[in-house]
């Protein structure tokens, strides 16, 4: 089998998914490193695998984290490539520049990633970098050109919109009870998204980053 088949028989045992690859000369990576293999979480296996997990039992702060470290950690192991991650290094690896650079995912029309199989969902849990240069997937269409773009005027009280993010717009509308709707099931830009609604991500795991992102 060839590395990226291996790679991807690999991460989905994980309830992972490969979403996408930089190839070498598309984006900036750690020295020695010649592609980059982004992965995320595999859609609707991802959750229930998670919410089993000792991570999420434990109670001690983080889990997501914790798990992605523990898991794909293991998958670079076994792989042979470097673990890296969205999160913990200062600078923070540039994840937004590798997904626009992995020809799969585009800046929508509110600047937020959208993915061709994720839409407004999309996320990444880490990556493997590899020494050896793999020949980049397939370029997928973008989603946005042939829609209405309801993402341009879905949130509630204009913090997300084409002109940019208002992140004290958002999170003071978090806190009032016309925003629990985003904050039990998900940003209600992200969710609006056709391309988001085919995934069939569960709501719980949206509430869920919700809390993280406004505690
Ligand atoms: C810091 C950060 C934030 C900060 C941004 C603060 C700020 N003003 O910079 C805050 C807390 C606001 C934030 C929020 C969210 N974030 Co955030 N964030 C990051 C993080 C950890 C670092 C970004 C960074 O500085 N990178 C370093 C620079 C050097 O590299 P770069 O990323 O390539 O830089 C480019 C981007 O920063 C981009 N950029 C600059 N300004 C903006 C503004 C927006 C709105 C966007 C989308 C991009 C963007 O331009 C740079 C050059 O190309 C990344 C993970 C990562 N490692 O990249 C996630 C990341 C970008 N975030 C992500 C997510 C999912 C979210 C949330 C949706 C979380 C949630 N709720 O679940 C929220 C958005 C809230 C919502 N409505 O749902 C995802 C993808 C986002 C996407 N789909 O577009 C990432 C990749 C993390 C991941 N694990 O997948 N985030």
């Amino acid at each position: 089998m060839g590395g990226l088949a291996r790679m991807e028989q690999a991460a989905q045992a994980q309830a992972l998914r490969v979403a996408g690859l930089v190839p070498e000369g598309r984006a900036p990576m750690p020295d020695g490193l010649r592609s980059i293999v982004l992965l995320a979480p595999d859609e609707p296996a991802f959750w229930p695998r998670f919410t089993q997990s000792p991570e999420y039992r434990d109670g001690a702060p983080d889990p997501m984290d914790r798990w992605s470290m523990r898991v794909i950690g293991a998958l670079a192991e076994e792989l042979g490539a470097q673990a890296l991650f969205p999160f913990g290094t200062q600078p923070p690896h540039p994840f937004y520049t590798w997904a626009l650079a992995s020809g799969r995912v585009w800046s929508s029309p509110v600047q937020f990633l959208v993915g061709a199989d994720a839409g407004l969902w999309a996320s990444y849990r880490g990556a493997l970098g590899l020494a050896e240069a793999l020949a980049p997937l397939p370029e997928a269409a973008k989603p946005c050109d042939a829609c209405a773009q309801p993402c341009a005027t879905a949130c509630p009280v204009a913090a997300l919109t084409p002109a940019g993010y208002d992140l004290a717009a958002c999170h003071a509308f978090l806190d009032t009870p016309a925003g629990q709707d985003c904050m039990t099931t998900g940003c209600a830009v992200r969710r609006v998204c056709p391309v988001s609604q085919a995934l069939g991500r569960d709501p719980a795991q949206s509430a869920f980053h919700m809390r993280h992102f406004h505690r």
